[in-house]
């Protein structure tokens, strides 16, 4: 009997789960819709690069000899959602099955799962195996533990997939974790080499012009996209960088530097989370450098700990705790996003630079998304709604199985601590040892009040007193808190209206 197998627009791997069930009689059926493409504002270089990458894939699954239908964007009236899409290829021809890999959001598992009846077919939701952790193993892990915490999972997986391991499945190295070795500030005239960009083709050229008319008010200049859009080009940029920048990825991981965008990360978020790179490939490919000593072991363990820990740690945890994860507001935080998110129009050097790169280039790298944006919104209670639809917004690597848990839990502690077990709250000290921006920026980073004192230290320690309820028995916070009861009450009550004041004029921040 013919099956009907859809393939997601983050789904572009030649070995995914529903292809590998595919057969000459099988239809494959991708789209192009208004509901995945508008549910935020998402960053144009995000529209251009799924749309082109899905249009490149369908044309290698066509020459491979699969039959497909590939709706393209408003080529069909009345076609606006993946559900339309299913229910078009039923009118046309007639289906035994419905066949998919489970997606990545928990607002389309929704949908998806509501085919069975609204269809009256057999609908078969296949693992996403390339996940090196499924959803149901990581729940295994989960169950019975009081507290969730990465670093433990990371140990199991390094177990799991040998990866740094030697004969007695003992760490290489005799250490998990070189975590503070991946801490250096970075000199400035340190050789920078910038990722592999690509020039866009006739395909792409073709999305641009669409998402110029399409998308117009979405964030982003279509000009300047220079992303991969093959699964070939992707491994090129990231063999690119691991020849290149790995090696210094692991001392440098944390650091930050105006006008450099991307310094040793690897941009390649936005192809992994396509499909369009396997995380099992990529992490040979490290551990190969490291084994052949081309890189050292922190920043082989610092780059494969992202990976194998982090993004499959977070991926677990968002399947584990939704639909009520995303209701989570811990510190009751409900100050509106300031218009500078969606402007970089601010006199905070370290925000403009985060913010306008990010509105570029669809990227900023961890520490500019946790400890510069993420930190400024933890510290002045933006409403969470509002900052997760933010992030989801304007990074081109953004769904939400992993943009969530790093926002609501990691940067805004909004869940209380069940993905971080204390805020990364931190005032501009922090960003000043990690960066070069403050000696660029309008304000003081060594004032805490007056009018060019930097705004990060009177609302870090507004932070402090405001949610001291909530956070005063947190045992990491006890320096902090005694640092916060040390100053005299004077001190205090000049620090608190300060930050009252840098609340009223946010706007002008
Ligand atoms: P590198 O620094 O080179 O790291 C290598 C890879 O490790 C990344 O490509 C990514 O796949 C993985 N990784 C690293 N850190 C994390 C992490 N915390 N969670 C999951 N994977 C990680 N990442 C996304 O892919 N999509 C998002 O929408 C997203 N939103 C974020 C929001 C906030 C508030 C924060 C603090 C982090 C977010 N991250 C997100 C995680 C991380 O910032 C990005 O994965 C990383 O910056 C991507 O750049 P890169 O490929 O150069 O990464
Ligand atoms: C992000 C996105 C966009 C912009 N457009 C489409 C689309 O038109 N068709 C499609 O199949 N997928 C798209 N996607 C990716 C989906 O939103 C993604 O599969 C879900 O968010 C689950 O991760
Ligand atoms: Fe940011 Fe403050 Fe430094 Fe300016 S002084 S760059 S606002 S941390």
């Amino acid at each position: 009997m013919r099956k009907l197998i859809i393939i997601l627009g983050d789904q572009l791997s030649p070995a995914l789960a529903s292809l590998r069930q595919a057969g000459p009689d099988d239809l494959i059926l991708m789209a192009e819709v208004q509901t995945e493409a508008r549910y935020v504002k998402h960053h144009k270089h995000k529209i251009i690069l799924l749309f082109s990458a899905m249009r490149h894939f369908a044309a290698t699954l066509r020459q491979q000899g699969f039959a497909l239908c590939y709706l393209e964007y408003g080529a069909q009236p009345g076609i606006h959602s993946m559900t339309d899409a299913v229910a078009h290829a039923l009118q046309q021809q007639e289906f035994s099955d419905i066949v998919i890999t489970e997606c990545g959001e928990y607002r389309l598992q929704q949908e998806i799962l509501s085919w069975r009846e609204r269809f009256n077919l057999p609908l078969h939701v296949l693992e996403d195996d390339r996940f090196i952790c499924s959803t149901a193993m990581f729940a295994q892990w989960a169950t019975d533990r009081q507290q969730l915490r990465m670093e433990f999972f990371y140990r199991q997986m390094r177990r799991y997939t040998g990866l740094l391991m030697d004969a007695k499945q003992q760490p290489v190295g005799g250490q998990w974790n070189y975590d503070k070795d991946n801490r250096k500030a970075c000199p400035p005239d340190l050789q920078q080499i910038p990722p592999l960009q690509f020039s866009p083709d006739a395909i792409t050229r073709q999305v641009m012009a669409l998402v110029e008319t399409e998308f117009a008010d979405h964030p982003g200049s279509v000009g300047e996209f220079h992303y991969a859009v093959t699964g070939k080009a992707a491994r090129q940029a990231f063999l690119h960088f691991v020849d290149q920048q790995l090696a210094n990825f692991g001392d440098y991981q944390d650091a930050m530097l105006l006008e450099q965008p991307f310094l040793f990360h690897s941009i390649c978020s936005m192809y992994l989370n396509a499909g369009l790179l396997d995380v099992r490939w990529m992490c040979q490919k490290v551990e190969t450098a490291w084994r052949e000593q081309s890189v050292s072991l922190n920043a082989a363990e610092g780059f494969i700990r992202q990976l194998i820990g982090w993004r499959e740690y977070v991926r677990g945890l968002y399947w584990l705790m939704m639909p009520d994860y995303s209701r989570h507001n811990f510190l009751q935080a409900h100050t509106p996003l300031p218009g500078f998110y969606w402007h970089a129009g601010t006199k905070m050097r370290c925000m403009q630079q985060a913010i306008s790169q990010t509105l570029q280039h669809g990227y900023a790298h961890h520490i500019q998304r946790l400890m510069v944006t993420g930190n400024f919104a933890l510290l002045a209670g933006l409403a969470i709604d509002e900052v997760t639809a933010w992030y989801l917004a304007v990074y081109v690597d953004a769904y939400e199985w992993v943009e969530l848990p790093n926002t609501l839990g990691m940067a805004l502690f909004a869940d209380g601590g069940i993905l971080a077990s204390k805020p990364y709250a931190a005032s501009g000290a922090y960003i000043n040892r990690m960066s070069n921006y403050c000696k660029h920026c309008h304000y003081q980073v060594k004032e805490v009040t007056g009018a060019k004192a930097c705004p990060f230290n009177a609302l870090y320690w507004d932070f402090l007193a405001r949610n001291e309820s909530q956070l005063g028995q947190n045992a990491r916070m006890q320096l902090a808190y005694k640092n916060w009861h040390n100053k005299t009450p004077e001190q205090q009550q000049a620090i608190r209206a300060q930050a009252a004041q840098w609340l009223i004029q946010i706007e002008q921040l």
